[in-house]
């Protein structure tokens, strides 16, 4: 693997996200151990950008009474329904609510370095795992053009939620041509279905997606 001027793709490393930290209490979507990555996060974050590379991180975005939350359709967390645009889409409890606490990154991630925050999941009738396409799945984010405009050929991706965002994310740039890898003990996931994390793992390996430990990465960038 070539990490020189590569992506670091941070995904989703919002409030909402993670356990209680710092006084602050549990995210409304809190998956365990979300907090312990921000470490590994910024090493590689100060590592990609010395290397020439470029920092983005992704901000689930959504407006009051999203097309994904449970309360939308008197339905339960966990529930999957159809919507006029997606089929089986999970519901989740109310989460990164356009500008409150929850949609704000992990105070302790290091923003200095990111140079693109791609908001995603912000129409009411649409969501959007994926950093690259909305879940209708043809939908464009914008985020292959501005990778294409800058050469960007490698991406390494860390974040939230493993067996969602981070997988759906990983799995478009895979099939866009990148290389694509995923930075083992940056990630977390929500395990909803359980056997979800294990799942997506073994998905993204058969799709060609690499997997590297934050050590063997910033090795590779000294
Ligand atoms: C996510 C569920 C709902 C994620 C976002 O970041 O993985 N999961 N919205
Ligand atoms: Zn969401």
């Amino acid at each position: 693997m070539n990490t020189a001027g590569a992506l670091l793709l941070i995904i989703d490393m919002q409030n909402d996200f993670c356990p209680a930290y710092s006084g602050q209490g549990d995210g409304a979507l809190a998956v365990k151990g979300g907090g312990e990555i921000v470490q590994p996060l910024n090493a590689l974050s100060a590592a990609v950008a010395a290397k020439g590379g470029r920092v983005a991180a992704t901000q689930d975005w959504h407006p009051a009474c999203h097309v994904s939350f449970a309360s939308s359709h008197n339905s339960k967390p966990g529930d999957v329904i159809d919507t006029p645009i997606v089929k089986n889409q999970m519901l989740w409890p109310d989460h990164c609510v356009q500008g409150t606490w929850g949609a704000d990154f992990h105070e302790q991630l290091d923003m200095k370095q990111v140079s693109l925050i791609l908001r995603k999941g912000f129409r009411k009738e649409l969501d959007s795992y994926s950093a690259f396409f909305e879940n209708d799945r043809k939908t464009s984010t914008g985020l292959e053009g501005w990778l294409r405009s800058l050469g960007i050929k490698t991406v390494i991706l860390g974040g939230l939620a493993t067996d969602y965002c981070v997988f759906f994310s990983a799995m478009d740039c895979a099939a866009l041509g990148f290389e694509t890898i995923v930075a083992t003990d940056a990630v977390r996931g929500v395990e909803i279905p359980q056997g979800s994390v294990e799942n997506a793992i073994a998905e993204m390996k058969a799709a060609g997606v690499e997997f590297a430990s934050s050590s063997e990465l910033l090795e590779g960038l000294r």
